[in-house]
């Protein structure tokens, strides 16, 4: 609790309406990966959305500098019970690429180059909620937290900001992913505390 002093963002009072519950603060970074780190180097890089009919639409790193960029600050909250708050990331919203397909699909697996996956509603990633994110703090995002770019999506635990992020399939029927396959919640919001099946 030591790392909420007074004077990084306000007052601690307000930091603490910022905790969900269950979690606590930390200045730290720390990194959860479920398997080993992939070096994906920016020329063999591209992101891939696949509709529900199996059209596809494919950026390259190239391309995908070249969209219209964000730089959100949020609180990110992991499910083994760390949470950071003002975490600056910069990156393009998921909008900008779903826009770009035709789709009727209410679902989305997000998959990895590491061939980890998360599920998610399709309403959850859209309307400024989420983003493809290259750089943390000003910084190029590290391989270790999913350089070169990874899923940021701050209003769910943190499992299903899925790094080395490839592409997005859309789906008309929900698909469980890696944890959500392994107990842990289908939908993981940390305000309801929706961390294991039972939840
Ligand atoms: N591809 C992939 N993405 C992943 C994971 C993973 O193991 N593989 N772990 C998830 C979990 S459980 C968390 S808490 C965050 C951790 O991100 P960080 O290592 O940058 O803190 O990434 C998520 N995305
Ligand atoms: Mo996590």
């Amino acid at each position: 609790m030591g790392d909420l002093s007074p004077g990084f963002h306000g007052k601690p009072r307000d930091l603490m309406s910022r905790l969900p519950p269950g979690q606590y603060p930390t200045e730290s970074f720390p990194v959860l990966s479920a398997g080993p780190t992939p070096h994906i180097p920016t020329d063999g890089w591209s992101f891939t959305v696949t509709t529900e009919v199996g059209e596809s639409r494919t950026w390259t790193w190239e391309e995908m500098m070249a969209l219209p960029q964000e730089e959100p600050t949020v609180d990110i909250h992991c499910v083994t019970r760390w949470s950071k708050f003002d975490t600056r990331w910069q990156g393009v919203p998921l909008d900008t690429f779903l826009d770009e397909v035709e789709t009727a699909a209410d679902f989305v697996v997000a998959e990895s180059f590491d061939g980890y996956t998360a599920n998610l509603p399709l309403e959850d990633i859209t309307d400024g909620k989420a983003w493809l994110a290259h750089s943390f703090d000003g910084y190029t995002l590290s391989p270790d937290h999913g350089g070169p770019a990874r899923l940021v999506i701050p209003h769910l635990y943190f499992w299903k900001s899925v790094k080395w992020v490839k592409g997005l399939i859309l789906t008309p029927d929900n698909e469980p992913g890696f944890w959500e396959s392994a107990g842990y919640h289908d939908y993981g919001d940390p305000w309801r505390e929706q961390r294991y099946w039972s939840d």
